[in-house]
């Protein structure tokens, strides 16, 4: 049997037109684990017209608001059945953990669920004229064409907080994951398929960001480009984007502060610290990268981490006894070592970690054990940049002012964390930082009713919540004269 075809444009599924291919890695063993379509910018060229026609010539964009609540509704019924396979097709390609894949996928279902009924809820608003013969109303309408852009540390969920919207507002889209982890949104456009979603409606596009990005940015028949990724890719879409008055919707990424003052819980504190950084080996936009801690509990605080730090299983993400698995590849550790080496040759101290395993059970995976780095402050780069790896740096602050600005300043301004047994200090320093989230004396958690992006650097959009549907949709004025009476403004 043929492989199966991987792009899925206009309601069929189809190779690349030039027949191209793509290697998908294991990152926990350097396997080949598929072969799948590489498509080319006449692919994506294809894709952005079915999803087009499928918005201006279908009855998709009017299909009353029940009918998609239900299809939404649907999707979350086939990824709960199918939740144990998409899980692990999740961990097998980005070498997370079986655990964090099930949490992906049971967010992601709560994720279609809260559209639903947000779908439901109108945000039409009469506007009060003065005039009692005028009805003024505000509506929302789908905004059009989306191209939906996904990195590879959370390829489902990312891509999920981008579709599910954007069918509740009733756009048409082109979807477009990483083309290093491709394969649970392969599964995920199959189920909604399945669930009948119009054909048009979602068209999905595999292959590289040099390959078909232009043909997905630099087009005047996208209305919305919805990106997560890298701050340099962010830029690149942006300015692609910019000569057809597209709008971009950015997330960007982090280098998120957590504070902690002398008076926090110290055991959740160093539970929350690890945890916030070490979870799927660092590899996440809202990672607590930055330590800042009081310095009168510093020494102590950071031997506790260490010895935390090197008890931290990490090893093939399908195996149970794994608390963390590989970076996403070996290229991605090759920049992470790159960090460390510049960490050191800027003076910070290697507290542990720093140094890929030897052990030959970890064989050709990408692994890369937990590290940290004290004395660190906020002139090095590697406090200032995202390395998107297992690294923790360490600054000491005395005063709660100082944690403050340390906590802001960075370009970015994804999340931060603060701990404390103070609450109207917490209330204090969460107001006073210029992040998307602040978590207090809590770390990474989110919901779907709730708001997620960035300040700053970090992006300039909104996921989840009610905002996270505006993204997806114009704003109408629709102006009714009851009564209409002649103006009589040219009348003598
Ligand atoms: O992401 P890219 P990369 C950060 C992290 C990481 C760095 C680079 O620091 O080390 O970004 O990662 C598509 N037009 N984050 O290079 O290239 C690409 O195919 C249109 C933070 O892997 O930004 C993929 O689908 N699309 C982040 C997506 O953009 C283009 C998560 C993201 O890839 C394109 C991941 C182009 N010209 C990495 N070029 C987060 N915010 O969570 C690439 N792409």
């Amino acid at each position: 049997m043929g492989r199966e075809p991987g792009l899925y444009i206009g309601g069929t599924w189809r190779h690349a037109a030039n027949g191209a291919t793509r290697d998908i890695i294991n990152p926990a063993d350097g396997t080949i684990l598929t072969i799948v379509d590489e498509a080319q910018p006449t692919d994506a060229t294809e894709a952005v017209a079915a999803a087009r026609t499928a918005f201006d010539s279908s009855s998709w964009p009017q299909t009353p608001v029940n009918q998609r609540a239900a299809l939404l509704d649907r999707i979350a019924e086939l990824l709960v059945r199918d939740r144990e396979e998409i899980a692990r097709i999740e961990t097998l390609d980005t070498g997370k953990t079986l655990r964090e894949s099930y949490i992906d996928v049971d967010d992601v279902v709560a994720v279609f669920r809260y559209y639903a009924r947000l779908a439901t809820i109108s945000s039409d608003r009469l506007v009060d004229t003065g005039d009692p013969t005028i009805v003024s109303r505000v509506i929302s309408e789908p905004i059009g064409v989306c191209v939906l852009i996904a990195p590879w540390n959370y390829p489902l969920l990312q891509i999920c907080w981008k579709i599910a919207p954007a069918l509740a507002a009733g756009c048409t889209m082109v979807v477009k994951p990483s083309e290093v982890t491709p394969l649970s949104t392969v599964a995920l456009v199959r189920l909604i398929d399945e669930a009948g979603v119009p054909a048009g409606v979602l068209n999905l596009i595999q292959g590289s960001g040099a390959a078909v990005g232009a043909a997905l940015t630099d087009t005047a028949d996208v209305d919305l480009i919805s990106f997560t990724g890298g701050a340099a890719t962010g830029v690149a879409v942006s300015r692609a984007a910019a000569p057809h008055i597209t709008r971009v919707a950015l997330e960007l990424g982090g280098k998120n502060p957590h504070l902690v003052f002398a008076d926090a819980d110290w055991n959740s504190a160093i539970d929350a610290v690890i945890t916030g950084v070490f979870l799927h080996s660092g590899q996440v936009c809202s990672a607590g990268t930055r330590l800042i801690v009081e310095r009168s509990i510093a020494d102590a605080f950071v031997a506790e981490l260490k010895t935390r730090a090197e008890a931290i299983r990490f090893g093939d993400g399908l195996d149970p006894r794994s608390q963390t698995g590989p970076l996403v590849s070996t290229a991605h550790r090759e920049k992470v070592e790159s960090y460390v080496r510049l960490a050191i040759s800027e003076g910070a101290v290697l507290v542990t970690g720093g140094q890929r395993p030897t052990d030959p059970q970890f064989g050709a995976g990408s692994y890369f054990p937990p590290t940290i780095f004290d004395h660190c402050d906020r002139s090095m780069r590697i406090v200032q940049e995202e390395t998107f790896g297992p690294i923790l740096t360490v600054e000491r602050f005395t005063t709660e002012r100082q944690a403050i600005d340390m906590g802001n300043d960075t370009s970015y301004g994804l999340a931060a964390g603060v701990r404390t047994a103070d609450p109207a200090r917490a209330e204090r320093v969460a107001r006073a930082l210029r992040h998307g989230t602040v978590w207090i004396n809590d770390f990474g958690i989110y919901t779907p009713a709730a708001e997620w992006g960035g300040f700053g650097r970090s992006g300039n959009g909104r996921e989840l919540g009610p905002a996270g549907l505006a993204e997806y949709q114009e704003t109408k004025h629709v102006w009714t004269n009851t009564s209409p009476q002649e103006v009589g403004w040219f009348a003598d």
